[in-house]
């Protein structure tokens, strides 16, 4: 659900940064050959040529998209060259792409509060560095700007006179420019600053859009691609609004976009003006209207998050076709593959960054019977994750067999799967000072960062307000205890059973029993009060539970948030009971995360989490200083 928060009094200066035609460029540095070649970056299976999942820009003068097989890319540009994606298990190996993206995060996060907000875009905020930028070196001298700042795009400026380079030169200088444009300027000049740095460094182009508030700048940053940036100053917000289509802004590009266009004739940002935030707040819930009010002027109070990991991990698989799973053997083998790789690396987020991910979630995609589109879809499940292999491996197969339980609806009838994914999340920090909880989880002969065995566990996920448990290493793990996620109106119920019937098998400890860990206990015990004041503070998703019946909160229900209502354990029919209800939170899956997962399961989960991407708009001209470093070899 989009939340307004209200804008900082303070002007700030945020950019976003996201690199060009990513996955080509990774390749195109690993085989030089391929610079300023088309080149598109397939991940390979033997139908028509593989899927195309990122395209060059050379390649895309020809209209080569992503959404094209192999084959057909070959067709509309014979030249192109088809690079296959690493495989590893059967299924893309992204390894690659995901440190290529790190190492451009750490050198745009030199600057200031860095989010990576996916495997290869991120939110700056430049502030305090234009503030400092302002006070001791201004730009005051057109002849001084270097050149990849003046050929920075400033919206409102005109840009196809052939005076561009010095209107932009001019206009970064302003000497009468309010504060607000005068900290943008220096902004845009730290952005250009950086996308040379990680040219120079990485030898990837990126391209960025640089504004007050988060929303304009990724707005923008797509649009002078590739190797450029956009700016917006105060000045140019509104009319760049006006021409808007309400489905490129984030939020808007599902179902309250649709019923923008739909139910009030809304089709550009700017045509929400007409409306008043009364008005909007009757269609779509306090705080949806007011959201919408305030969108429609450009303000957004979002902030940047400090955030250089990735919020979730998730690994996915398709099955197109003849290659559909058929049988919980089948299911099984592929499971027990995505599950290996995600044991690994959440293993490996634990032991480079001493994060613990609490949930485990199994989409997938089902056909039964005869029918080719079930209405129904397949029920996404949740439970609390349990780390090493063979346990996710359990878990997860037991979240298929409830899902597919409630998917069959107890008929007797043949079914098949053409997508399976797990996703990690609920990811949290062992704060410093708790290492012995680490050793803890770990056991007693893990001193040397040991992979986690099967026989180890991790603090299980606990509703509020109850006390954390960890479950004691080398016992006999319990049965996991299953969540649901109902499909409906982009609403979904979880549900979580801490622990089943048979609890007796062994015997939770209470953290505040394990020596050394009683900060990692008031951590968690904050984390989890967290959780509780934003169910307050959202009043969220009401779902198929009372009180959801009213228009407006029927449209607050476009949600991000998913609330989770305690119900019974699935498959032990544990009791019901209301008091443990706990919360998944749909922003704790990455974007970048969704990326990796199969197109199905992408499009079903970018329902919720976010819009569309924005378009990217151009093959533009290429004459900037980074994009001619690219420039085809003659
Ligand atoms: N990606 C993917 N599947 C998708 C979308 C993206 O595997 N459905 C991967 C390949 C991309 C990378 O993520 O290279 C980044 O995605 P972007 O949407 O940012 O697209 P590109 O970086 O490829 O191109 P652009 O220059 O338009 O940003
Ligand atoms: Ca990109
Ligand atoms: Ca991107």
């Amino acid at each position: 659900m989009p939340v307004a928060r209200p804008e900082p009094q303070e002007p700030r200066v945020i950019a976003h940064v996201d690199m060009d035609c990513f996955y080509v460029q990774v390749e195109q540095r690993r085989s030089p050959e391929l610079r300023g070649q088309p080149t598109a970056v397939v991940q390979y299976n033997d139908w028509k040529g593989g899927g195309l999942i990122a395209v060059s820009y050379e390649a895309r003068k020809f209209g080569v998209k992503r959404s094209m097989r192999g084959d057909d890319a070959k067709r509309v540009c014979p030249g192109i060259n088809l690079v296959q994606v690493p495989v590893a298990r059967g299924k893309a190996d992204l390894n690659l792409y995901r440190s290529a993206g790190s190492e451009v995060v750490a050198i745009l996060s030199s600057k200031g509060k860095c989010e990576r907000a996916s495997i290869d875009e991120v939110y700056l905020d430049l502030t305090d560095a234009a503030k400092e930028m302002l006070l001791q070196a201004p730009p005051d001298s057109p002849e001084q700007i270097f050149e990849e700042a003046a050929k920075s795009n400033i919206l409102g400026l005109p840009s196809d006179d052939g005076d561009k380079e010095k209107n932009v030169r001019a206009w970064l200088c302003r000497v009468d420019a309010d504060y607000q444009d005068k900290l943008l300027a220096c902004g845009a000049i730290i952005v250009a600053q950086l996308r040379v740095r990680v040219l120079e460094e990485t030898q990837f182009t990126c391209s960025a859009g640089i504004a007050h508030n988060k929303m304009l700048a990724k707005l923008v940053s797509g649009m002078h691609k590739p190797a450029q940036q956009t700016v917006v100053p105060s000045s140019s917000v509104q009319d760049f609004l006006a021409s808007l289509p309400v489905k490129k802004m984030k939020q808007l590009g599902g179902k309250l976009g649709s019923s923008l266009q739909d139910d009030l004739g809304v089709d550009t940002i700017g045509d929400l003006l007409s409306f008043t935030e009364e008005k909007l707040q009757e269609c779509y819930g306090v705080n949806t209207g007011t959201w919408l009010w305030k969108i429609a002027r450009g303000i957004s109070g979002e902030e940047v998050e400090d955030r250089l990991l990735p919020k979730s991990h998730g690994c996915g698989k398709t099955f197109p076709g003849p290659k559909a799973l058929k049988n919980n053997t089948s299911v099984k083998g592929w499971l027990d593959q995505l599950c290996e790789e995600l044991s690994e690396r959440l293993q490996s987020d634990l032991n480079q960054n001493k994060r613990i991910a609490q949930t485990l979630t199994l989409h997938a995609r089902a056909s039964k019977g005869n029918e080719r589109d079930s209405v129904k879809k397949f029920p996404s499940k949740s439970c609390p994750l349990r780390y090493g292999t063979g346990k996710l491996q359990e878990d997860a197969m037991k979240l298929f067999e409830s899902g597919l339980h409630d998917f069959l609806d107890s008929q007797n009838t043949k079914w098949s799967i053409t997508s399976l994914s797990v996703i990690a999340s609920k990811i949290f920090d062992i704060p410093s000072g708790t290492s012995s909880i680490l050793k803890y989880i770990k056991g007693p002969n893990s001193t040397a960062a040991p992979s986690l065995s099967d026989s180890s566990s991790i603090p299980e996920d606990q509703p509020p307000g109850n006390n954390l448990y960890v479950t004691p290493i080398h016992e006999e793990q319990c049965e996991p205890s299953f969540s649901e996620k109902e499909d409906g109106d982009s609403v979904s119920v979880i549900s979580a059973k801490q622990y089943p019937a048979n609890e007796g098998k062994r015997t939770p400890k209470k953290l505040s029993e394990v020596k050394g860990t009683s900060s990692i206990l008031k951590f968690l015990s904050r984390g989890q009060s967290t959780i509780h004041e934003k169910r307050k503070a959202d009043g969220l998703i009401c779902s198929q539970g009372p009180g959801s019946s009213s228009q407006a909160n029927k449209a607050e229900e476009h949600g991000r948030s998913i609330q989770a209502a305690d119900r019974s354990n699935i498959n032990s029919g544990g009791d019901q009971s209301t008091s443990n209800t706990w919360m998944f939170n749909i922003e704790d899956i990455d974007p970048s995360v969704v990326e990796e997962l199969p197109p199905e399961i992408q499009r079903e989960i970018q329902g919720w989490i976010r819009p569309p991407k924005q378009a990217s708009t151009s093959t533009k001209r290429r004459g900037s200083t980074i994009s001619s470093y690219f420039a085809p070899k003659n």
